[in-house]
């Protein structure tokens, strides 16, 4: 069976056929791509097509598809046991390794999603500060708990809505809203109601409207305002942790979060998430404090092992420069190629996160990322599929050189690029 086939197939048993929203194509049309296997910086489809893979899992395969290394480690853990629900030496050998690697985080504990991360770290915010209302950003995405499907990116973008059906208005109606990089209007809400205030909450570069990156003094104006009011400072490294460095983006650029979620590549392409950061806001979470959270399959020993070996080779191998490399050959080919062909574009890239933006100028919040060419977005995505590349299936998220690609893979994506 074909792609289209088992598409028609999943859609009897599967709500739209899919186990996330934004894999069904709805940002782009056409029907979705059904990967097989993946090696490297390739996946072969039920198509028997072999694409190269530029969309990563969404963020987790930062090392490519099926590294040796990690696979054997993944083996081996399975082997021994596949869950306890009870400690294990490793959960602990990892949690020294993160803290190790982000000194920011000195107390870490492991969920099973970025969901997770995210929807504790604002229970264990409001549970710190004994305050319930929240500063977000629009555009940005922190997973699917009722308090921030308001004003979201990622999916939710992809499907044209900005909230969710579902959702108490009680939940959102203590979340406010500010333009990402707008900081004055998050010094605002600050001014207005800082002592309600429990967390601001923010994306430190921003991948879920687009790869988004914060205008100098944001992150730092951020720090400073919450601060003033006592409210803590999230960052949401769930796209960010360890994308630009064997560390947090909030390490690396010297802003000092009150908390950090995590997920994606610290998983190494398995479930986990982890939320970390103050010692004294970290107490306050069960078993030590009052504010709850629990979880089956927490600290999975094979999920560690694969987060540990990933997190291992990303320390030793530092392959960060190199992926900077290849991302700026691909953002400079890609504005270089629309500008000879007249095209509006402006190709976001940061190490090797990037997003062309269908537009001239460059894209600073959500509106901005709206008001791009989505239809010329869809073009391209089905030309370079045709061409044996797989991005984003939407116009609002962050596709990703991985340390499996090499310069031929991005050299053959410009070619084809050429072509559209
Ligand atoms: P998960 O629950 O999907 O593991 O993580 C939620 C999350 C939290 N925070 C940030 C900054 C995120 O980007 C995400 C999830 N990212 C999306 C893609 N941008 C996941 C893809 C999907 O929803 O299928």
């Amino acid at each position: 069976m074909d792609s289209k086939a088992w598409f028609e197939r999943a859609k009897q048993v599967i709500p739209g056929g899919v186990n996330s929203p934004v894999r069904a194509f709805n940002g782009v049309g056409g029907t979705p791509v059904y990967f097989k296997s993946g090696k490297g910086a390739k996946v072969q489809t039920e198509d028997g097509t072999e694409l190269v893979d530029f969309c990563g899992s969404w963020g987790p395969l930062i090392l490519g598809h099926a590294r040796d290394e990690v696979v054997e480690a993944v083996a081996k853990a399975a082997a021994d046991g596949l869950t306890f629900g009870a400690n294990t030496a490793k959960e602990a050998e990892f949690a020294e390794l993160v803290c190790s690697l982000v000194p920011e985080m000195e107390m870490v504990r492991l969920v099973s999603s970025g969901t997770e991360a995210v929807m504790t770290a604002i229970r264990l915010a409001r549970g710190y500060t004994g305050r319930r209302k929240i500063v977000k950003f629009d555009g940005c995405y922190h997973g699917h708990s009722d308090y921030l499907l308001v004003a979201s990116g990622s999916g939710l973008l992809t499907g044209g809505i900005s909230s969710s059906a579902g959702v108490s208005p009680a939940a959102t109606a203590e979340v406010f809203v500010a333009p990402y990089n707008d900081l004055a209007a998050a010094q605002e809400i600050l001014r207005n109601n800082g002592g309600e205030i429990a967390a601001v909450i923010v994306e430190p570069i921003a991948g879920n409207m687009g790869l988004v990156e914060p205008l100098p003094g944001f992150l730092e104006g951020l720090r400073t305002a919450t601060a003033e009011c006592g409210a803590l400072l999230i960052f949401d490294e769930v796209i960010n942790g360890f994308r630009l460095g064997p560390t947090t983006y909030g390490h690396m650029c010297g802003v000092k979060a009150d908390l950090t979620t995590l997920g994606k590549i610290i998983g190494g392409g398995m479930p986990i998430g982890a939320i970390g950061g103050r010692r004294d806001v970290m107490q306050k979470l069960a078993p030590l404090g009052p504010v709850y959270q629990a979880g089956t399959l927490s600290g999975n020993p094979v999920a560690v092992a694969a987060g540990m070996k990933t997190l291992e080779l990303l320390r030793d191998e530092s392959p960060y420069l190199r992926m900077e490399i290849l991302g700026q050959r691909l953002a400079k080919g890609l504005n270089r190629i629309a500008a000879e062909k007249g095209m509006d574009l402006h190709c976001a890239q940061r190490g090797g996160m990037f997003t062309p933006f269908f537009r001239k100028a460059p894209v600073n919040n959500l509106a901005d990322a709206k008001a791009c060419d989505i239809p010329t977005h869809a073009r391209y995505f089905h030309h370079m599929l045709d061409c044996g590349f797989y991005t984003p299936p939407s116009a609002f998220e962050v596709a990703f050189v991985s340390a499996a690609h090499a310069e031929a893979h991005i050299d053959a994506f410009l070619e084809a690029f050429g072509k559209l």
